[in-house]
């Protein structure tokens, strides 16, 4: 069965264009694609992955406003019970900012790992399947040593 990814837009924010291209790029690699669109609140995005059992949410931003829209977000998975691959992209901060304290910022609320605008969403899909891989062969090691 495909891997079940969740995608959208956080906050207010409207800017469609970069969640189709990256919708379009996952599923030409084999992954089965929720997309939530723009405007999307943190609600949605976990009762989505809830819903559907999701292995990746991957939330967008662009308009500049992504620090205040993700605080507590990734709070908001644990305590719903989803543990999924968290990652945010897009322009993330106002103006030209830092992209290394930009990371830092989100990687310290909880995101697995943070991308800036220039990301080619090929990269972006690689470093997901790996994280992926990585994360179901520690379940697998888990279960052995369970047995
Ligand atoms: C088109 C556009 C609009 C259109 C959006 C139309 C639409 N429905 O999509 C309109 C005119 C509506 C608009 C409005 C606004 N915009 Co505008 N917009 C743009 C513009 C010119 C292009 C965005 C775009 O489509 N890029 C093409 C796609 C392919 O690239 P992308 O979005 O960056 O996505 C790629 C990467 O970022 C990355 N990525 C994105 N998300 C994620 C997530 C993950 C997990 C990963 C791995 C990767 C990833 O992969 C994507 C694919 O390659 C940018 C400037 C720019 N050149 O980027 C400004 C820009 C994003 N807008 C900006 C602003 C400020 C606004 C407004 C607030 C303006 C205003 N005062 O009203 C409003 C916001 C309205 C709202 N509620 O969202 C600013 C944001 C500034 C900031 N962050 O500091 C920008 C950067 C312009 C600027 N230089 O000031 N905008």
């Amino acid at each position: 069965m495909a891997t079940k990814v969740i995608l959208g837009v956080i906050g207010s924010d409207a800017h469609v264009v970069g969640i189709t291209i990256l919708e379009q790029a996952l599923e030409a690699n084999g992954f089965d694609v929720v997309n939530l669109g723009v405007q999307t609140s943190q609600e949605e995005f976990v009762e989505a992955a809830k819903e559907h059992d999701a292995e990746a949410v991957l939330v967008s931003s662009l308009y500049g406003h992504a620090k205040q829209d993700c605080e507590g977000f990734p709070q908001k998975l644990a305590e719903a019970d989803v543990d999924v691959v968290t990652y945010i992209g897009g322009n993330l901060a106002v103006g030209q900012d830092d992209f290394e304290e930009t990371e830092r910022f989100f990687r310290d609320l909880g995101f697995d790992r943070v991308f800036d605008s220039e990301t080619d969403p090929e990269d972006a899909i690689a470093a997901l399947q790996a994280d992926l891989d990585q994360r179901s062969s520690e379940d697998e090691r888990e279960q052995i040593t369970a047995a």
